[in-house]
């Protein structure tokens, strides 16, 4: 007998890849030929496509069925049910009569719909996307804006440069950096971990190619983080020890030292800024009393004054450029080091110059930074939502908890919408949000959760109905990021695993249950809209006199991918600006780069002044409560895994210690706890606990814990009525899940960005054995001996008498 191997292209988040299929099974990734830097994440397709936590059918929540939306508080809590299989007509019929009844009942903002998430490359069968298209033409409902990615510096940046295109990546790109930058100072670091991802999938990974030629071109770099491990092995780099979240300070004092020496750039300050004289009056204390020297800053960040001098007046004496990773502003009051940065970049006068200025996120994914020829990637229209209801993303726990309740957000005062029905596709929210705890008591007040995933995740098994949905390698589609330098043809390699549908099939079918399937697919069948998607793209490009010539939609998707020709010139952010301030004025009020900003002062708010500040965040070393925890707990993206993605499988378990996520900590912080490394340890505060495994670690700064997320989250719900009562901290989370842990407050009133960054915690051995890690078993009643599909549990599609 012979079996033979078929090979297709296909794509995903990681990276490019073939995929290599035998008897109806993956057997093999091969990264695609052109990567100079394949991530190793794509050798886990194997194991997480045919994995045993694959949903294979849709199901229902045991709880749910007995009572339908009522009651819901004497049921088993979300998250301690389990699940009984069903028929795709029952699980449907459920869903459309959700959806119609909490639309006519309470309209449709009452449904939750934003399905924040990373989902699968792909721009067709992007979950998100079909989500908000499905759930527009149906009538609206409540979205989600902005991103746990750089949310705060997302409505910040527009006040102050008119525009957030650099946090998309668009920011002074590598070869510029390569030919003329001097000293590159790393806020954040670049750690190498995070450029093996790209939003939307990559050809090519470019980030380690591209800093070690800026190096090798005589770039010093110059490393300011909490760790040492934030700049790649053999790139040579000074590294300085910051306290976390004391980077505006540290701008601030750096400021003052060049507004001391008269090392600022009077010229560029004038002609390209507004409001320069009202931040120097801050900077020497006119406002507040508090000159901001180096030695006040010194005294924040735990950085020596001398250190904070040298590296004002070594960024002024050469062409410099200020990094930040996003990661900065992903923490209570993460607008000022955004704002601060731009500031200190302003008064070194290198805006718009090759090499010289502000940057965010070189090294926080493999997109930033990549030179690129401008050219638009096909497209999925998401249309627009009638419900006009929205929340920014990180807001959605304290909107659960407090229907009505007021809150406010880039200077519009607003309401919290009275959610009945949370409807996700696409992302995992007891992966991404903080507070777990919080968000699983929150998570129990809608009257109904329906979810498409495609295997059993923590949010999957919180849900009231679950639809099971295909992997990118059981369908066809186009992927494609803005920054990548390819167009890919992804080919359906696999059947639909079990009796999983693609998200764009049962969104079809319920939009033709409530009678606008016309409005939701416009009369185009999965393939009809890859040809209609690439027709739009291939129109654009061949009216740019840039891009080359394309094929038609046969024989690209024959050969597999386009490639962009590399761009003509290297991009300088500002640079006509730069040149020409009047004539190409900033989308800000004064046409300037704003340092004070008379809109933002106008809201009035406390916490997000009209100038970069020094704002203490409520949780830092330090703040008062660090008596009481004294330890900042960081909580990074994974190396072996996306997020939550791959997690079950073997690469990311590799990574863990006793099946927990480990935790790195001091050699000092940890003998003082009696903690050797490789032992179990519990981490807590009064949100939470979890448990992890401990690394020793002395390239980190003492007082500071270093935690991956994404270890899928494995905390006990018990009875709903049970929740509101406990303390987090009872329970245990038991894989080593941080966001049990961390903060869930908005990083201030203008932005409302996710804090996930400031969070102080305290650890100590964990001696007892070991509890079992019950996240990857598969929560159907068939498990419990039970019979999948012939359940005792009766079925009525009659409206619950609610
Ligand atoms: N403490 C802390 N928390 C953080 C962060 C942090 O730094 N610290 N970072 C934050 C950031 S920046 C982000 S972007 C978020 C990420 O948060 P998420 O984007 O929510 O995380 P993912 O694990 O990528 O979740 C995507 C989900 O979509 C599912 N999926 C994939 N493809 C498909 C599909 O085709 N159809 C359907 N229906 N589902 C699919 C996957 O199985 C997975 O469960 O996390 C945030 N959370
Ligand atoms: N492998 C992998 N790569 C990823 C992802 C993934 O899940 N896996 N997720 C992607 C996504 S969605 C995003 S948004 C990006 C996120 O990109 P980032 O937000 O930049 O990534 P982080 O890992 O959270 O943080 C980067 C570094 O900042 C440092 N840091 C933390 N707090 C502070 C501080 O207060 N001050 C200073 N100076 N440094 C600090 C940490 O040591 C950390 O290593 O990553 C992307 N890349
Ligand atoms: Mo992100």
């Amino acid at each position: 007998m012979t079996s033979t191997l078929q090979r297709y292209p296909s794509l995903s988040h990681w990276g490019a890849y073939t995929a290599v299929v035998r008897d109806g099974r993956l057997v093999a990734c091969e990264p695609f030929a052109r990567d100079r830097a394949p991530s190793p994440m794509i050798h886990a397709m194997p194991d997480m496509v045919h994995s045993p936590l694959r949903i294979a059918r849709p199901a229902v929540r045991e709880g749910w069925l007995r009572r339908r939306g009522t009651d819901a508080g004497k049921a088993e809590a979300r998250g301690a049910d389990r699940y009984v299989e069903v028929g795709w007509d029952t699980a449907l019929k459920l869903v459309h009569e959700e959806l119609a009844r909490v639309r006519d009942a309470h309209g449709a903002q009452a449904i939750f719909g934003g399905s924040y998430g990373w989902s699968s490359a792909g721009r067709f069968h992007n979950a998100m996307s079909q989500t908000r298209r499905f759930l527009y033409a149906g009538g609206g409902c409540t979205d989600q804006v902005g991103n746990y990615s750089w949310g705060a510096a997302q409505f910040l940046l527009p006040h102050v440069i008119g525009t957030w295109q650099p946090l998309t990546g668009k920011v002074t790109d590598w070869n510029s950096v390569a030919a003329h930058t001097r000293l590159i100072l790393a806020f954040g670091g670049m750690p190498l971990r995070n450029a093996q991802v790209i939003a939307g999938g990559a050809g090519d990974h470019t980030t380690a190619h591209h800093l070690r030629r800026s190096v090798d071109q005589g770039a010093r770099i110059v490393v300011i983080s909490p760790t040492r491990g934030d700049m790649p092995d053999g790139i040579p780099a000074e590294w300085i020890p910051i306290r976390p979240n004391t980077d505006a300070a540290l701008m601030i004092g750096m400021a003052y030292v060049l507004l001391e020496s008269g090392r600022h750039d009077a010229g560029f300050l004038d002609r390209c800024c507004h409001g320069f004289e009202r931040y120097a009056a801050y900077l020497r204390g006119e406002t507040d009393g508090q000159a901001k020297t180096a030695e006040w800053a010194a005294a924040i960040c735990g950085i020596p004054a001398g250190t904070v001098r040298r590296l004002a007046l070594d960024a002024a004496g050469c062409r410099s450029l200020v990094n930040c990773t996003w990661s900065l502003q992903r923490a209570h009051r993460g607008e000022q080091p955004y704002w601060a940065c731009i500031a200190l970049a302003a008064m070194l006068g290198q805006i718009g110059l090759p090499g010289g200025g502000f940057s965010f996120g070189l090294g926080s994914i493999n997109s930033a930074g990549n030179p690129r020829t401008d050219a638009p990637v096909p497209q999925l229209p998401e249309g627009s939502n009638p419900a006009a209801s929205s929340i920014p993303v990180a807001r959605i726990a304290d909107m659960l908890l407090d229907p009505g309740g007021a809150y406010r957000f880039n200077g519009q005062d607003c309401r919290y919408p009275d959610i009945r029905l949370v409807y996700w596709a696409g992302g995992n929210p007891f992966h991404h949000h903080q507070d777990l705890n919080r968000l699983q008591r929150a998570w129990q007040r809608p009257e109904t959760i329906v979810v498409h995933e495609t295997w059993w995740t923590p949010t999957a098994r919180r849900a009231d109905i679950v639809l099971p949905a295909t992997t990118t390698l059981e369908r066809n589609d186009i992927g494609a990021s803005s920054r990548d330098g390819y167009v890919f043809a992804m080919h359906r390699a696999l059947p639909p695993q079990g009796l999983s549908r693609d998200d764009f099939d049962i969104y079809r079918e319920l939009a033709a249950m409530g009678g606008y399937e016309d409005a939701y697919a416009q009369g185009r069948d999965a393939w009809g809209w890859l040809q209609h998607m690439y027709a739009g793209m291939r129109a654009q490009w061949a009216a740019s006199e840039d891009l080359p010539d394309t094929p038609d939609f046969e024989d690209f998707w024959r050969r597999g991918h386009l490639a962009l020709p590399p761009p003509r010139r290297d991009f300088v952010l500002f640079e006509d600006f730069r040149k020409n301030p009047s004539g190409h004025g900033l989308r800000t009020p004064s046409g300037r780069i704003e340092l004070y900003s008379e809109r933002i002062a106008g809201f009035g708010y406390d916490d997000c002044p009209g100038h970069p500040a020094w704002l203490p965040p409520v949780e830092w070393l330090g703040s008062p409560s660090a008596s009481r925890y004294p330890l900042h707990l960081i909580t990074s993206q994974p190396e072996r895994r996306l997020h939550s993605q791959l997690d079950p499988a073997p690469l990311s378990n590799a990574g863990k210690i006793q099946g927990r996520e480990p935790v790195r900590i001091h050699p000092a912080d940890a003998a003082a706890r009696g903690i050797a490394d490789g032992t179990l340890v519990r981490i807590h505060n009064d949100r939470g606990a979890c448990l992890a495994g401990a690394v020793l670690d002395d390239a980190l700064m003492p007082g500071v814990l270093v935690m991956s997320t994404g270890a899928w989250f494995d905390a006990d719900a018990g009875k709903a009525s049970s929740l509101d009562a406990d303390a987090g901290e009872a329970r245990l989370e038991r894989h080593g899940n941080p966001n049990a842990l961390t903060l869930d407050v908005g990083t201030s009133q203008l932005t409302q960005g996710s804090s996930a960054l400031s969070a102080l915690v305290d650890i100590e051995p964990w001696r007892d054995p070991a509890p079992p890690m019950r996240a990857y078993d598969v929560p159907l009643k068939s498990n419990d001996g039970g019979e999948a599909g012939s359940n005792d549990v009766p079925i009525s599609s009659a409206p619950p008498g609610k």
